[in-house]
């Protein structure tokens, strides 16, 4: 898979060309590029940003540069990820999704955004996604494609040793939380592991950790366990 970022701060992904999520890029699982939105613009200053039209507050970021970073690094097999907090929620569904794709291009936006004809025209020339990790504001979509990218690069073929921890990890199937974990020693600071787990009673684990995983996600996540859509496929929509 290759990698491409675009953003006014590449410095935010240095970490990644050294060293992807640990091994990725040792292994040869992916290539990492990074681009400095600066770097396709041709005035002094080197602008990104402007005001709005039809006022308001902050700046919006210009479309000529993007459109030039897109003219080097667009094909039509690309996928092109905008981070925004107004994008699609980002889960592991979507994380999935992504591995699938041969070219991800993450497009990060600050200040209040970027024009949306630099939206427009990636759609006319990739396919596009707006993400967002959250309902919550980061200064910039740096961040969020990190955590993007940590996401996605760990399900690629070849990443993961151990396909089982995968399966049972958090969100990746049945939807609910994972399970508390201990391992030795039995006893530390007066907590002690639950004598279920050193019972060597493999069937009466399983029960426990199941149970344990439900009223996990009763208590932080009740959305996980509530129906979404009623029998029928009719969505639920809920007042928040
Ligand atoms: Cl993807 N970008 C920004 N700027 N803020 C966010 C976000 C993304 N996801 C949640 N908040």
């Amino acid at each position: 898979m290759r990698l491409d970022y675009v953003s006014i701060f590449p410095d935010f992904f240095s970490p990644l060309e050294l060293s992807l999520p640990g091994k990725a890029a040792a292994k040869g699982l992916v290539d990492v590029h990074v681009h400095d939105l600066r770097g396709y613009t041709h005035d002094r200053h080197r602008t990104v940003d402007d005001t709005p039209y039809g006022g308001g507050a902050g700046m919006v970021m210009k479309p000529e540069p993007w459109g030039e970073a897109f003219d080097d690094l667009l094909a039509p097999t690309t996928t092109v990820v905008f981070t925004t907090p107004s994008g699609e929620p980002f889960d592991q569904r979507l994380a999935a999704e992504l591995a699938t794709r041969e070219h991800l291009v993450f497009a990060c936006g600050r200040y209040e955004g970027i024009d949306q004809r630099v939206v427009d025209h990636a759609r006319e020339r990739a396919e596009v996604r707006e993400i967002s990790l959250g309902d919550y504001v980061l200064n910039g979509g740096e961040v969020a494609a990190l955590a993007i990218t940590e996401a996605v690069v760990r399900l690629l073929p070849g990443f993961m040793g151990n396909a089982e921890s995968l399966a049972e990890e958090s969100h990746a199937d049945g939807g609910l939380l994972e399970y508390p974990v201990y391992t030795k020693p039995p006893e530390w600071r007066g907590h002690e592991v639950p004598a279920v787990l050193r019972s060597g009673d493999h069937a009466r684990v399983a029960a426990w950790r199941h149970e344990q995983a439900v009223r996990r996600t009763a208590e932080r996540r009740p959305d996980l366990l509530t129906p979404s859509v009623l029998d029928d496929g009719t969505p639920i929509v809920r007042a928040t």
